[in-house]
């Protein structure tokens, strides 16, 4: 192979590399397997989240569908007349991760209110009865002070009618492949670091 075309491919493997470099998720729910695709009442059988306060209700699907297309999702107020509470059967680790989340209101003219924990992210989302799903986005920093569960709260104590919830993604920050320069420049340290050991070698 022609010195060329050595370097070409290099130079496509290392722009190929850096593409890659993505912040991972980690964990993603769209609630939309769940129970079969079937809404259902004080639904306790979720597959990544445990209820552990009040109740919330899965819908969506033409189950009580308040914002139809959505697949299902969840109405953080069950039909119990608690709010309800759900943590991620997932624990996470020490790290910084990018929590995001659809969020709207209970489109039934009440305000939809969540507080959503993970480490030191402590964050309580208010919107009005109307607003669509929008989505919301946080940092979280987990040590293991902090809440190593991702727990959403309804922030409404009393009544049927609770915020709705879907599309729960976690992200670590863009870490992986490192780019082009910085994998020339290590390469170039550790060259650098090999020459010195043998002259010390020598
Ligand atoms: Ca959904
Ligand atoms: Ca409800």
């Amino acid at each position: 192979m022609r010195p060329t075309a050595r370097s070409l491919l290099l130079a496509t493997a290392l722009l190929m590399g850096a593409g890659a470099a993505q912040a991972a998720i980690v964990f993603q729910d769209s609630f939309n397997a769940e129970n079969g695709g079937a809404g259902a009442l004080n639904y306790t059988s979720f597959a990544n989240w445990t209820v552990t306060g009040g109740s919330v209700d899965l819908i969506g699907n033409g189950f009580f569908d308040l914002l139809p297309g959505n697949g299902l999702y969840v109405d953080m107020n069950g039909t119990t007349g608690q709010g309800g509470t759900i943590a991620s059967t997932t624990v996470f680790g020490p790290g910084t991760y990018t929590v995001s989340f659809d969020f709207a209101g209970s489109a039934r003219g009440l305000d939809g209110i969540v507080t959503v924990t993970l480490g030191d992210l402590t964050q309580t989302i208010t919107l009005s009865s109307s607003t669509p799903f929008t989505t919301q986005t946080f940092a979280a920093n987990v040590s293991n002070a902090g809440t190593l569960n991702l727990t959403f709260a309804s922030g409404i104590p009393g009544g049927d009618f609770g915020g709705l919830l879907d599309n729960v993604v976690v992200r670590t920050p863009e870490v992986g492949v490192p780019e082009p320069a910085s994998a020339l420049l290590l390469g170039a340290g550790l060259l650098g670091l090999g020459l010195l050991r043998r002259r010390r070698a020598a």
